[in-house]
Formats: structure tokens, C-alpha cells, sequence
């Protein structure tokens, strides 16, 4: 199998840090650059119709996109250690926080970062900065309600690491380039980031 990535790119990097949890290391991962295009040839448009990575080459040719939908790929070749939920209730549940981190948390500081910032202009074509503004907001919003969450449990799930928390770290991680990440004002925020930076997750390059 090959998996498509680029440096810096969050979403590529949910899949590298899964992979990193489950110890996976048989899957050739080719990177792309995406400041010069290679993303939007036509060749890698068969793969990835709408252009993005990550994308997952299977052997026989078939592909996965969608950071997500990859590692539901993974976790049912590789179920241990469990990062997905291990019965209905916890696999919902374990869903409920992803869908959480992705959409409410990580994808505003994404774009925040997409329009925000002049480096990413030849990849955010569009770059608009009422959008960085905006998307700004939701996200330290929704960075102060989870420092309140955290403020009883470990990992965002519940007490133990999963999806979530991968899911959680990119967008906060990409923030970076805005100058952001959790700070004393934000304790129990940036007391899980400290945790994340000890397991093998923690060691993928952002
Ligand atoms: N929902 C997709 C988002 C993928 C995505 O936005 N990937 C970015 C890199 S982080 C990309 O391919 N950007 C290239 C572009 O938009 O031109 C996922 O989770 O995989």
C-alpha cells in the first residue's frame, strides 16, 4: 500500500499518527509537494478526485481519501492496540468526541490557518481574512470548553487515548504557524498536549 502525504499537512499527519500508535510501518508513504501542484496532475486526480491527501493506495489499485475513513481502513487490519471504540456504545461514543475534534475544533483552526496565513496562499487559493477571522473565534471558543472538559479526564474521549485525541492534535499542532498553541490560560489544554508529546504519536513530525 501507498499512502500520499505532504509535509506540514494536518490531515496526512492524522493518518501518520494513527499508524505511529499501531506500530504499522508496512505501508510506503510518498510525499507530495503541494506549494508546487503535485496534488492537482492529472495522474493523482485517478487516485484523488477532489485532490487532497492523504490518500491510501491499495495494492490492487482501489484508493481510500478521507483522513478518517482511512484509519476506520486501518483499525480493522490492525484492531490492537484499539484506538476506535471496542463495542457499540464506546465505538459510537469514540465517534461522537472525533466528530467533535474535527468539526468544531480542528477545522477552525485549520482555516484559520488556511486564510490566516500567507504561506499557505498558493495552496488556499481564496485566501479571505474575514474567514481566518471568523473561523479564529470558533476555535479559542472551542479550545476554552475543552479545557474544561479536560479538567476531569486524561485523554478527550474519556480515560484512555483514541482517535480523538489524534484528531484533536493536528488542528492544534497547525495552529502553530499562526503562533498558537495552549498556554497557561488554557492549563489542562496544554497539560494534554504534554501527555500526547510522550507516546509514539507524539513523535510524527508536525
Ligand atoms: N476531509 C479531508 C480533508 C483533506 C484535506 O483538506 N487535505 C489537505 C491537506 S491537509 C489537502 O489535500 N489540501 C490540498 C488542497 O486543498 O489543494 C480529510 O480528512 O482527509
Amino acid at each position: 500500500m501507498k499512502l500520499y502525504v505532504a509535509p506540514y499537512a494536518p490531515n496526512p499527519r492524522r493518518v501518520m499518527m494513527f499508524l505511529a500508535e499501531k506500530g504499522v510501518t508496512d505501508i510506503d508513504v510518498v510525499t507530495l509537494n503541494l506549494q508546487e501542484g503535485e496534488h492537482r496532475t492529472d495522474a493523482f486526480k485517478q487516485k484523488s478526485p477532489l485532490s487532497q491527501i492523504p490518500t491510501l493506495e491499495l495494492d490492487d489499485g482501489r484508493a481510500l481519501t478521507e483522513s478518517r475513513a482511512i484509519c476506520t481502513y486501518i483499525e480493522a487490519l490492525h484492531p490492537e492496540p484499539n484506538l476506535m471504540g471496542r463495542d457499540a456504545f464506546e465505538r459510537a461514543f469514540i465517534e461522537m468526541w472525533d466528530r467533535r475534534m474535527e468539526l468544531l475544533f480542528s477545522m477552525p483552526l485549520m482555516m484559520w490557518v488556511r486564510h490566516g496565513n500567507p504561506v499557505l496562499a498558493a495552496v488556499e487559493r481564496n485566501q479571505n481574512a474575514e474567514v481566518a477571522s471568523y473561523n479564529q473565534g470558533q476555535a479559542m471558543r472551542m479550545a476554552k470548553w475543552l479545557d474544561g472538559e479536560l479538567a476531569n479526564r486524561a485523554w478527550i474521549a474519556g480515560d484512555r487515548f483514541t482517535i480523538a485525541d489524534i484528531t484533536a492534535c493536528c488542528g492544534v499542532d497547525f495552529a502553530k504557524m499562526n503562533r498558537w498553541r495552549p498556554g497557561d490560560d488554557l492549563p489542562n489544554l496544554k497539560r494534554w498536549r504534554a501527555a500526547f508529546a510522550e507516546r509514539a504519536a507524539g513523535q510524527v513530525a508536525a
